[in-house]
């Protein structure tokens, strides 16, 4: 297992996702809005509610002790959602929120087509609420900075980047959908560790977290890989059983029966009812 001082989180949809995540010896866990919402069967086009989100994290959080940042969108509206956001969020034990300076609702990052930037001042004024609402100033407000992904360029980024520090947040999610990790790298040499930096390499995913610990990242974030590895490997054991018209020969790539028990400890729950 590579340690390292850069943090690396990992997408959950479930409590017994991120329970997984933690017992492979991760360091948090992500409540992305994109698996939220395709566990729903729905695109992530912004149309969770806030409600139905931290209701996701507080279930998330259930399963793991691992730290959890709450995928928050474009922050469920304008600054006076983004003051509830943050003290609901807060009051439920979720670590940390992530919002993004796109217009609701937001379009995921990797879609094809315009994507439309916030206001910079009106998502600055987001990210004033959110710090000024919190009670606990270890909860911590990500930036996410979508400039990049919206075609503005890399100038834009910065600018948009330190107004959003200015506005009190504690680091920046600089995303970025090229294949290369060239536009990050960029930015990072630009940026000169101003306040810790938050890569997702999704799309640039030879960029190893040696490479991103060498450059001064604070945390990756292994977005949406669970939630794709799932649908592979549903589909595949659904056609096997199609195929064979009985399950025998799926048994060999699905987890035993036991090994769910052991994962939703039901010695510790029976004890716990005896
Ligand atoms: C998510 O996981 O919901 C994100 C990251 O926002 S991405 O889909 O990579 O834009
Ligand atoms: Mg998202």
């Amino acid at each position: 297992m590579t340690r390292s001082s850069t943090a690396r989180f990992v997408g959950a949809r479930d409590a017994l996702t991120a329970r997984l995540v933690e017992e492979a010896g991760f360091d948090g866990i992500w409540a992305s809005s994109f698996e939220l919402s395709a566990t729903r069967g729905l695109p992530d086009l912004g149309l969770l509610t806030m409600s139905e989100c931290l209701d996701a994290a507080i279930h998330i959080g259930e399963g793991t002790s691992l730290p959890l940042l709450a995928d928050c969108d474009t922050g469920f509206g304008g600054a006076i959602n983004m003051a509830r956001v943050v003290r609901q969020y807060e009051a439920a034990g979720v670590g940390g929120v992530c919002v993004e300076d796109k217009v609701l609702p937001k379009r995921n990052s990797y879609l094809d087509g315009d994507q439309e930037l916030e206001d910079a001042d009106v998502f600055a004024h987001r990210i004033e609420a959110a710090i000024r609402n919190r009670s606990d100033k270890d909860f911590c407000v990500i930036a996410r900075c979508e400039a990049l992904i919206a075609g503005r360029g890399m100038d834009e980024a910065m600018r948009r980047a330190h107004r959003y520090v200015d506005a009190g947040a504690d680091g920046i999610l600089i995303h970025s959908k090229r294949r290369d990790p060239s536009e990050v790298i960029e930015f990072l040499r630009r940026w000169r560790s101003r306040a810790p930096v938050v890569a997702v390499p999704t799309t640039y995913n030879r960029w190893g977290i040696t490479d991103a610990q060498e450059l001064g990242v604070s945390m990756v974030i292994y977005a949406n890989q669970t939630l794709r590895a799932s649908v592979h490997a549903i589909r595949n054991v659904l056609s096997e059983i199609q195929l064979r018209g009985e399950a025998s020969t799926a048994e060999d790539s699905i987890a035993p029966v036991k090994e769910i028990f052991d994962l939703t400890r039901t010695a510790e729950w029976e004890e716990r009812g005896a």
